[in-house]
């Protein structure tokens, strides 16, 4: 039974999106402003279409806030979808009169795009117009997940943990390998066009993604996500649905587009032997301050390939995953594709979209694993208030702290 759980509802064009989180323990600072810086880092990036400068995300919460604490109850969560006045006809749920034109039919999708959810979803769900598919599966449903994670973000914050990411890879193009990131690692990221460490690899990304728009065609890339402040323990050995590693993949993997999670070294673990896999482990150097020495166990390791877990739990690494995301599926110069309503060939429709919404993905990819995170560690500390949560995570600390003092003592 998850601790920290949300849903979503709301389509692309409809009236507005919905978040409902629940199992946010009570007396939690939050405030809109928390979430909205959240909803406006995803919707930045070079490469995006005309949508984002319709859309001004906003959220206004409609339960369990009360004077800028959380009350222990579900919080509710709407952001209005600003195109929606465009397409109000088109969406509206009454039934269409009777002696209606066919205004309400506009924009029926049949030609169905190769790589979106539009046909698997139109034979599966027994629709004839892709558009009651197209307007779920569309990634603006990500907003709500990045409303949703702005609170599991503020929870872990207070807790100590911290959560940052940056663009690694766009189509084709890699970042220079660096050794470590800087201390913020998104006010750096957020003040580039792509959220990119590597000045140099961006510019060559930015003409790839001019080229890409003047061909019709769209690019797809990797983010890193990069967790500090964790303590060690999150997660469990026990039991498949308990182990961490497992339950950010499906998280991760639930993205919109994304195709693939590395944690750590991930793939290239494989191809290395285990001596040049695995993290040497030695006691942690005098000169870290208890604190932070009780979340890492008392122990550090020179090197952190495992990416912060280590048999389904956190070892008190920082948290590393590379979230990899396929170009976008609606091109604009179009693949042949099969018209569902006559059962020819056709070229698949062309919809406004985006070249690539790669650094978008990224901060996406921040809110799932907050979420997941939020979750793990309502599971281990528990508590209805956020003071509760805190004691027991005090105590989880200290008494890692009397091992280790105990052992030298
Ligand atoms: C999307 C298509 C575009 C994107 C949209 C995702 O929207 P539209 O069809 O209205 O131009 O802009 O992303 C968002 C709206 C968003 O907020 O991220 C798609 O088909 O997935």
């Amino acid at each position: 039974m998850p601790h920290f759980t949300f849903r979503t509802a709301g389509e692309s064009h409809g009236p507005a999106l919905v978040a409902l989180v629940e199992g946010v323990p009570a007396g939690l600072p939050l405030l809109a402003e928390h979430v909205d810086t959240q909803l406006v880092r995803r919707q930045q990036g070079y490469g995006r279409g005309r949508r984002m400068q319709i859309e001004q995300d906003r959220m206004e919460f409609l339960s369990g806030v009360r004077a800028g604490e959380t009350l222990g109850s579900p919080i509710a969560m709407l952001i209005r979808n600003r195109d929606w006045t465009a397409w109000q006809e088109i969406m509206d749920p009454a039934p269409r009169p009777e002696d209606s034109t066919d205004a309400g039919r506009k924009r029926q999708l049949t030609r169905v795009r190769p790589g979106h959810a539009d046909l698997t979803g139109l034979l599966k769900y027994d629709r004839d117009d892709a558009r009651d598919i197209l307007e779920r599966a569309s990634a603006r449903e990500t907003t709500a997940r990045v409303a949703a994670g702005a609170v599991a973000r503020c929870l872990l914050e207070v807790l100590g943990v911290r959560i940052g990411s940056h663009l690694v890879h766009l189509g084709g193009v890699e970042v220079a390998a660096r050794a470590d990131w800087p201390e913020d690692i998104n006010a750096a990221a957020d003040a580039s066009p792509l959220r990119c460490l590597d000045a140099k690899a961006e510019a060559e990304m930015i003409a790839r993604i001019d080229a890409a728009k003047a061909d019709g065609d769209t690019l797809g890339g990797i983010c890193e996500v990069v967790v500090r402040g964790l303590p060690v323990g999150l997660g469990a050995h026990v039991a498949w649905d308990r182990k961490l590693d497992g339950r950010l993949a499906q998280a991760i993997c639930s993205i919109p587009a994304v195709k693939g999670v590395e944690m750590g070294i991930g793939f290239a673990a494989a191809r290395l032997k285990g001596s040049q896999v695995h993290d040497a482990i030695a006691p942690i150097s005098a000169e870290v301050d208890i604190a932070t020495a009780a979340r890492r166990g008392f122990v550090e390791r020179a090197t952190n390939r495992a990416g912060g877990l280590e048999g389904g739990m956190t070892t008190g690494e920082p948290l590393l995953l590379r979230v990899a995301m396929k170009p976008i599926a609606t091109l604009m110069r179009p693949l042949e594709t099969v018209d569902v309503r006559t059962g020819q060939r056709a070229d698949a429709a062309a919809e406004r979209s985006d070249v690539t919404a790669v650094p978008a993905m990224g901060v996406i990819a921040e809110a799932m694993t907050a979420l997941v995170l939020a979750d793990a560690m309502c599971e281990k500390f528990g508590g209805d208030s956020l003071e509760e949560m805190r004691r027991n995570m005090d105590a989880y600390l200290a008494r890692i702290a009397s091992r280790a003092a105990s052992r030298d003592a």
